[in-house]
């Protein structure tokens, strides 16, 4: 690749409370654009609009850029939110967290997991096997930036996941953070829901069982939302899992299968 990239961040808060955030990674070229749709959006916010907006562009060397493809993509549907939990903690468990800090990581979110029981700017990093809690400031938590579709593929998952009846951008942007997550070494599971009070549909992504989509993780009207990492901690230093995460430039050129919705089925295993 030879033209620059360049990272764009945009996180908006009201009266310290965070609204929004989002990250891309694009071309020199549509840098400026971006930039300017982003802090649209947070102008335009349903919850808001916010009273501070920060939005930074820095500048990617093209060279360290990762070039990956994006995980399969399930959809669960489910009777209600408690039902949603209940598939997203075997999902958990099957991915190698441990059953009661599950159950404990539900529980985390859904009473909001920052300092006080607000929603966190970013995620928990979350020690698989003990439930410890390892990210170094509760309020921010870890930040996944510096990923993005390449330019020319993101038509195509546009099409895709408009075929799929899945259009809305919220599930473009959390299949694209979920693909960095899930490519992080010692990563065992992600957790997140929204915390747009309209928007329940959450996930859990998993190195194998990819991202598996659940249609209600809490009840409509919920301000809660966030996201955990679960981590096995022997793996790699967490600083280094932590760098990854926040600063390695990762674009997808590739899509995953994407999977017809079917019913969660309670099952024992
Ligand atoms: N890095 C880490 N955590 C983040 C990031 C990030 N870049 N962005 C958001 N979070 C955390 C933060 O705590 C938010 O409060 C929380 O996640 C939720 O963020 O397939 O829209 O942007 O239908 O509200 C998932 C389902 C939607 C999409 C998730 O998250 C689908 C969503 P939101
Ligand atoms: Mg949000």
């Amino acid at each position: 690749m030879e033209t620059a990239l360049y990272s764009v961040r945009m996180r908006a808060t009201l009266q310290g409370r965070h609204l929004a955030g989002a990250e891309r990674l694009v071309a020199g070229s549509s840098a400026g654009s971006v930039a300017v749709a982003l802090v649209q959006r947070a102008m335009n916010c349903t919850c808001g609009p916010a009273d501070e907006i920060h939005c930074s562009l820095e500048q990617v060397d093209p060279d360290t850029v990762r070039c990956l493809r994006l995980p399969d993509l399930h959809t669960y549907r489910v009777e209600d939110w408690r039902e949603g939990r209940r598939a997203a903690r075997s999902l958990l468990v099957r991915a190698g967290v441990r059953d009661d800090i599950a159950a404990e990581a539900l529980d985390l979110l859904g009473e909001g997991a920052a300092e006080g029981g607000g929603v966190m700017r970013g995620a928990v990093l979350m020690d698989a096997l003990t439930g410890e809690r390892l990210e170094a400031d509760r309020s921010r938590g870890v930040r996944v930036s510096r990923m993005d579709l390449s330019a020319e593929f993101r038509p195509e998952l546009a099409r895709l996941l408009d075929a799929a009846g899945l259009a809305h951008h919220r599930v473009m942007e959390a299949l694209v953070l979920a693909g960095k997550v899930l490519h992080a070494p010692g990563l065992v599971a992600e957790l997140c829901w929204s915390d747009d009070p309209a928007y329940t549909t959450g996930y859990v992504a998993a190195p194998h069982g990819g991202y598996q989509r659940i249609s209600a993780l809490k009840p409509s009207g919920d301000p809660h939302g966030g996201r955990v990492f679960f981590v096995n901690r022997g793996t790699m230093p967490m600083a280094e899992l932590v760098d990854y995460l926040e600063r390695a430039p990762v674009l997808f050129n590739a899509v995953g299968r994407i999977s017809p919705p079917v019913q969660w089925v309670d099952s024992d295993d």
